[in-house]
């Protein structure tokens, strides 16, 4: 019963004369599971409402902030991932950018936090951008930062990026890394993007592989031809990574190297900070303080790690750090010196589980994570900074941290047209049983796509 009551036809809003529009999941289901959890929901609501008013926080006020923040999703996030041993597919897995689309259209129904999404390319390569971008707008989506790829060779390329890319020795092997990134750029703006995502793999394996000043270099004469041909409006967003694929350099290494390249480039350019990029015990949170000091902070990739970058789901290790890191994105947002604008994307390689179900766990892990910043009292914070009393200082951020905000998100969901229950209901929805239907399988192999 509840299958056929999965797919129809929905009418967007006929009093504007949008046209029809078909949803993977009907809201008449998401309505249906909600349901029964709804009386529990408004207890859960009501009890943390009167704990945060002894607090003086108004909890509607943290709801609607909520309501109000997104995270973009990565169109390889949707496929099962894999280490660079192996990947073990699920039937019903997509293999295509539209049934790409579909799943995320799945998370954003579901979470209402995820209304846009980051294409890689050539992963999601399509003759006509003008069609794609009409079909996710149909599924209730946008685009994000285009990400281009520069790391691994495609079936009839001229140069090999064996020897690196934007800073690769060899100068036609640079150019081909350069065109793809401005044909990046040419189809980011046919999708309605206006950020592209520069990561590199280029580095040395060995000592002495690549002159460490020369290797920089190139990247920054390559990375200035990309640059130029940003449109108004558009950012380049540079994301560094301390290791692999190459294990004993990186020419984009860390922040320092970001931040000055970015800082060479230009005002467009800025940097991204994808929480697995560090070494071990680095404090991210700190790196995105300094950023915005500076005004470089461009966006943030989230995920989780316990070795180095892992790509596990956000908040799966340490949720403590994900608070950590949005305390610091308030205290920007809070005092945006020369703007504050970051785009927040979700990155993670979902080995053993339905990527689709990771990434509602993900969402769910970033929205709480971001209430629970949002719940800081920042008077109380100042005050005991200012009058170094370290133990009321931590202990601020502690109180915040603590709060069970589940209410407060599920709330959010709710009222946006989601799920309170997002596992539960995904489950429910036979969406990826359906999709083992209808989707060709995908192949065996390693590695994210
Ligand atoms: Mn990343």
């Amino acid at each position: 019963m509840l299958m056929q009551a999965t797919r129809k036809l929905l009418c967007a809003d006929p009093v504007e004369g949008r046209e029809m529009e078909e949803l993977p999941i009907s809201s008449e289901l998401i309505a249906e599971l909600n349901a029964p959890l709804l009386a529990a929901l408004e207890d859960d609501y009501g009890s943390l409402g009167r704990q945060l008013d002894r607090r003086t926080i108004a909890i509607n006020e943290i709801k609607d902030r909520v309501l109000g923040f997104s995270v973009a999703l990565p169109s390889w996030g949707s496929g099962r991932g894999g280490t660079r041993f192996a990947k073990f597919p699920i039937p019903g897995e997509p293999t295509n950018i539209h049934e790409k689309l579909a799943d995320c259209a799945v998370v954003n129904q579901l979470s209402r936090a995820t209304p846009r999404v980051s294409p890689h390319f050539p992963w999601d390569k399509v003759s006509d951008y003008s069609a794609l971008k009409e079909e996710a707008s149909s599924l209730g989506l946008g685009f994000d930062a285009i990400n281009s790829n520069t790391f691994q060779d495609q079936p009839g390329q001229a140069y090999s990026y064996s020897t690196g890319s934007l800073a690769s020795t060899v100068a036609a092997t640079r150019q081909q890394a350069v065109d793809h990134n401005i044909e990046c750029i040419e189809i980011g703006e046919k999708l309605g993007s206006n950020a592209l995502t520069v990561w590199v793999g280029d580095g040395t394996n060995f000592p002495g592989q690549q002159d460490l000043g020369r290797s920089l270099d190139r990247y920054l004469d390559a990375a200035a031809q990309v640059y130029a041909a940003l449109p108004e409006g558009w950012r380049m967003l540079l994301e560094h990574k301390m290791f692999e694929p190459a294990f004993y350099s990186t020419v984009i290494s860390d922040w320092g190297s970001s931040i000055l390249a970015a800082q060479t480039l230009g005002p467009k350019a800025q940097c991204l900070v994808d929480l697995g990029h560090h070494a071990p015990n680095v404090n991210i949170e700190q790196i995105v303080a300094r950023l915005h000091r500076f005004g470089k902070l461009g966006g943030f990739h989230f995920n989780d790690s316990k070795y180095g970058d892992d790509d596990l789901d956000s908040g799966s290790i340490n949720p403590h750090q994900l608070f950590l890191v949005f305390n610091e994105l308030i205290e920007a947002e809070l005092n945006p010196r020369d703007g504050f604008n970051p785009a927040y994307m979700i990155d993670q390689s979902h080995n053993v589980t339905d990527p689709i179900e990771s990434m509602l766990s993900s969402a769910e892990a970033i929205m709480s994570a971001f209430a629970k910043a949002v719940l800081v009292d920042r008077a109380a914070l100042r005050h005991a900074q200012e009058n170094n009393d370290t133990m009321m200082a931590f202990q601020t951020l502690r109180q915040a941290y603590r709060t069970d905000v589940s209410p407060i998100v599920a709330q959010a969901r709710l009222e946006a047209g989601g799920a309170i229950d997002v596992l539960n209901a995904y489950r429910r929805s036979e969406w990826r049983e359906r999709c083992a239907q209808s989707r060709k399988a995908v192949g065996l192999g390693a590695g994210i796509v």
